[in-house]
């Protein structure tokens, strides 16, 4: 038999070690992965994220953002994230156009009528019903975050009116809808990760890539294609997914926490990117590129077969209603 006080300290250690093991499991780090690098508005948005939720949660649930496609391309992550592999994935929504169908409503050509409408639909019911629609795709969708306007920049010719862009070579995005926009402009789409795109500019595998000023700037794409046309075609924005997987195995508490935090972050985000724009562009201007005013109404014009091809359900149709009613 061994005497009482030695018995006595082996429960001591064993509780101790159980109040430690129970600490550790309610420890949580959420991995998160985006293609930008460390300094570019999303990182840090979900890095802010982070900071807020970390505080929220005493700090027990902190994430980490692997930034500079570490995780590989956004089509990786997302499959990572369907698979429950990784928490979290900070894409473009374009991403998400072939897995859930109404995300590819706020990318429609010409919709929205300025940065404030956008805001507004994407702050409303109309957003949250957006966002909630690719649960059933495996994605708890968080946040939406800017990504201002995508326009046309060019290797070989400035684009001053949709009759410049004839038969051209354009890298787009992987999704269909953006496809479809490349071909409603008489020109042809390549689609490919963001990753590839200087190097296939580079080499004249493509002519053209369509994005906003932050991305133009950040991926050097500006060094290999100067002439930046202001067609402004698409507003796309930036989403932040969840794994469902990993959602449903999370106390509702927590699961409230991370839906306020991801919130929070969204003005932090807008602020950031707003200076970003401004920033990317003296930068991109500094190297050489040539900003130039196109006729837009050239581009508008031709987007009726986008419209028809992909706004069909009657719930698509309602949501481009609705949206087109905010004023
Ligand atoms: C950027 C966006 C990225 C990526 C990229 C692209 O504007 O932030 O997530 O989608 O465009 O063109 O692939």
């Amino acid at each position: 038999m061994q005497p009482i006080s030695r018995c006595f300290g082996q429960i001591v250690t064993v509780t101790v070690l159980a109040l430690a093991g129970m600490a550790a499991a309610q420890a949580l780090e959420l991995r998160s992965a985006d293609i930008h690098p460390k300094d570019y508005p999303t990182v840090k948005a979900v890095e802010y994220m982070g900071d807020v939720l970390k505080k929220k949660s005493d700090g027990r649930i902190t994430v980490k953002v692997f930034s500079g496609s570490a995780l590989g391309s956004e089509d990786d992550s997302i499959e990572q994230v369907k698979l429950g592999a990784l928490a979290m994935a900070r894409v473009s929504s374009a991403a998400m156009h072939n897995i859930c169908e109404t995300t590819r409503v706020p990318s429609l050509p010409f919709l929205f009528r300025s940065v404030e409408h956008q805001h507004k639909v994407l702050d409303s019911d109309i957003g949250k019903q957006i966002l909630k629609s690719c649960e059933d795709a495996g994605f708890v969708g968080l946040a939406w975050y800017d990504s201002g306007a995508r326009s046309m920049y060019t290797k070989n010719k400035p684009v001053k009116s949709v009759a410049d862009v004839k038969g051209m070579k354009i890298r787009v995005q992987q999704s269909d809808l953006s496809v479809a926009m490349v071909e409603a402009i008489g020109a042809n789409a390549t689609p490919m990760p963001m990753g590839e795109v200087y190097t296939a500019l580079k080499t004249g595998l493509v002519d053209a890539a369509e994005n906003n000023f932050p991305s133009y700037d950040s991926g050097h794409h500006f060094e290999v294609a100067k002439y930046f046309s202001l067609t402004e075609h698409t507003m796309t924005p930036e989403i932040l997914v969840f794994s469902k997987r990993q959602w449903d195995k999370l106390p509702e508490a927590d699961q409230k926490l991370i839906r306020e935090a991801a919130q929070e972050s969204v003005p932090y985000m807008r602020k950031l990117w707003a200076e970003r724009e401004l920033k990317s562009r003296a930068v991109v201007e500094k190297g050489g590129a040539q900003v130039i005013e196109p006729d837009k109404a050239s581009f508008q014009a031709v987007m009726k077969p986008v419209y028809d091809r992909f706004v069909t359900t009657p719930e698509m149709k309602d949501l481009v209603a609705r949206i087109q009613a905010v004023k």
